[in-house]
């Protein structure tokens, strides 16, 4: 059985109070709060590889799109792909545990409850931008290597899906050197890109303005970018890319303002109006990643009569649309003879998208496209498991995690047609390796958009126009304890407390023809968070509000 080596004696304290819980994504807070946390997630790691008999997990030390003041942690497990959910409550217990003492008996607990044998275990530590970053992850590498046998790899400053990538990679058995993350991004995205750079340096799709949120993704974009896009004539510029100054991170930037917000991020002047045209594939398109990377939402700033300062947003529903109709064609284009023969059977390609989705832009992937699309719970994790169920699973959130998941069995069709001089398996096959099979990477899924973009001759407008969202409201009722409310796996339909689906469904009856609304428990907050959908704004408002009464009324 895995057990401590007497490095657990030097653990330091939690900091006063209780401990954060684990969360959807790891443990987030103010850094000064995640004192002693560190140490713990690293032991919890180290603990998580042993049981998968050494093969690497990973910590990241981010906490994405929080403030500059907050940190938080983020454990990947041996897959490359968030902790398992079984895992959870053991990092839960091992941050509940106070003193050397505590710590080793949590340890033996959990590696009793899991079968952890004596042996070894890596773990891959990265961090991001912030100040605080530096000694908490000394604080992980500290806590790793308190577990006998264990062995632990800093890997320095790195976006949240670089470290993935890198926890993926090794148990591949592969490099995970981040000069070969860049390298086959941008090789991948010249064989993808359609050949329209000329040799004057000109950019013939124009510009692309990539919001960095003044995080790590700033530091990260250029070389992960560049080369991929000047392939296919664009032009890289990037936006918020300060990381010096930590009051800056997220502040009135990035993929979580830009998305929640509806409003250009700082640093774009509000009436840069003519980026929104694509006259002919050409202008200027813009991104928003987030704090550690692991997000993206395109937008343009308001076309028409707007409010300056406002933006169309493209969202992750749109961009999951975009993904999807793009490989469609290339699975569509694969030849007859070779892939159903290696794969047995018609590729099954499908989407996955959360409650959050808009309305229409699922009645346009099942409608318009014909596309299977499944409802999972809020968070990753859940969104990747279901895309799983697929041969060719796009996955995203409205507000821009996803990227898209090639099963094992198509992968292997993909390269024996590949091999057969089968083109679109070929163009498959470099999209699956810039598309991140670890987890959603907000710099990868760039590059796939732009590709994307670039194939099907579209610019923004085109994009836009696929389909108009219907208008939506959230909002939020502060609870004393968020697990009073529990909800079907879609998070559709809310099954505790009883009555309050009733209440639900008689406003959305009243609301009218289109309308619908859900209740569900924050997975990060202390809140229940509502969301509802009418053909009208003020009708979206007003059903928030009712749906909000009611689900405070019935937790009274
Ligand atoms: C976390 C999740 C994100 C989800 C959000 C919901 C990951 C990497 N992040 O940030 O996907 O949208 O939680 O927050 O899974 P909520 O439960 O407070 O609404
Ligand atoms: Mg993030």
């Amino acid at each position: 059985m895995a057990v401590c080596n007497g490095g657990e004696e030097a653990a330091p304290a939690p900091a006063p109070g209780p401990a954060p819980g684990y969360g959807t994504a790891g443990f987030r807070a103010e850094a000064a709060r995640l004192r002693g946390l560190g140490f713990r997630a690293g032991l919890l790691a180290a603990l998580r590889s042993a049981a998968a008999g050494g093969r690497a997990a990973g910590v990241a030390v981010t906490a994405s799109h929080n403030p500059g003041g907050d940190n938080g942690l983020k454990v990947a497990g041996p897959g490359g792909g968030m902790l398992e959910v079984a895992w959870e409550a053991h990092a839960e217990a091992l941050a509940r545990a106070g003193d050397a003492a505590a710590l080793r008996a949590a340890v033996a607990a959990v590696a009793t409850a899991e079968g952890v044998p004596m042996g070894p275990a890596l773990v891959l530590v990265s961090r991001d931008t912030r100040p605080s970053g530096e000694a908490l992850s000394q604080e992980v590498l500290a806590g790793v290597q308190s577990l006998a046998g264990a062995v632990v790899e800093d890997l320095g400053v790195l976006t949240t899906p670089q470290l993935h990538w890198a926890v993926m990679r090794r148990n591949q058995g592969r490099s995970f050197a981040e000069g070969d993350y860049f390298s086959e991004l941008a090789a991948a995205t010249r064989a993808l890109a359609p050949r329209t750079a000329s040799d004057d340096g000109d950019a013939p799709r124009g510009a692309l303005v990539v919001d960095c949120a003044n995080g790590v993704g700033a530091l990260k974009a250029r070389a992960a970018l560049e080369a991929g896009l000047a392939g296919m004539g664009v032009r890289l510029e990037l936006l918020n890319a300060e990381t010096s100054e930590v009051a800056l991170l997220n502040a009135g930037c990035g993929a979580d303002f830009v998305q929640k917000e509806r409003r250009i991020p700082r640093g774009l002047c509000a009436d840069s109006r003519e980026g929104g045209r694509a006259e002919g594939g050409r202008g200027t398109r813009y991104v928003s990643l987030d704090g550690d990377a692991d997000r993206l939402v395109y937008f343009r700033p308001a076309a028409g009569d707007a409010a300056p300062g406002l933006v169309d947003l493209l969202d992750g529903d749109r961009i999951a649309i975009l993904l999807a109709v793009w490989l469609s064609r290339l699975v569509g284009g694969l030849r007859p003879e070779l892939a159903p023969e290696a794969l047995g059977r018609a590729p099954r390609l499908g989407v996955v998208q959360t409650a959050y989705a808009n309305g229409a832009s699922t009645a346009y992937m099942t409608e318009v496209l014909g596309l299977p699309v499944a409802t999972a719970r809020t968070g990753v994790k859940h969104l990747h498991a279901a895309a799983e169920q697929f041969d060719l699973g796009v996955y995203f959130e409205a507000n821009g995690h996803g990227t898209a998941l090639f099963g094992e069995a198509f992968s292997g069709a993909l390269s024996a047609a590949g091999a057969g001089g089968d083109t679109a398996a070929e163009a498959l096959l470099q999209a699956r390796t810039v598309l991140s099979q670890a987890v959603g990477d907000g710099l990868g899924g760039i590059l796939a958009v732009e590709c994307a973009l670039a194939h099907l001759g579209w610019g923004a407008d085109e994009w836009l126009a696929l389909y108009a969202d219907l208008p939506s409201s959230a909002g939020k009722v502060p609870v004393r304890d968020r697990n009073c409310v529990e909800t079907s796996s879609d998070e559709l339909t809310v099954v505790r407390p009883a009555g309050l689906q009733a209440l639900v469904d008689q406003a959305v009856a009243a609301a009218g023809p289109g309308a619908r609304s859900f209740v569900r428990p924050s997975g990060t907050e202390d809140i229940v968070r509502v969301y509802a959908e009418a053909t009208t704004p003020k009708a979206a408002a007003n059903l928030m509000e009712r749906v909000s009464a009611a689900t405070s009324e019935a937790l009274a």
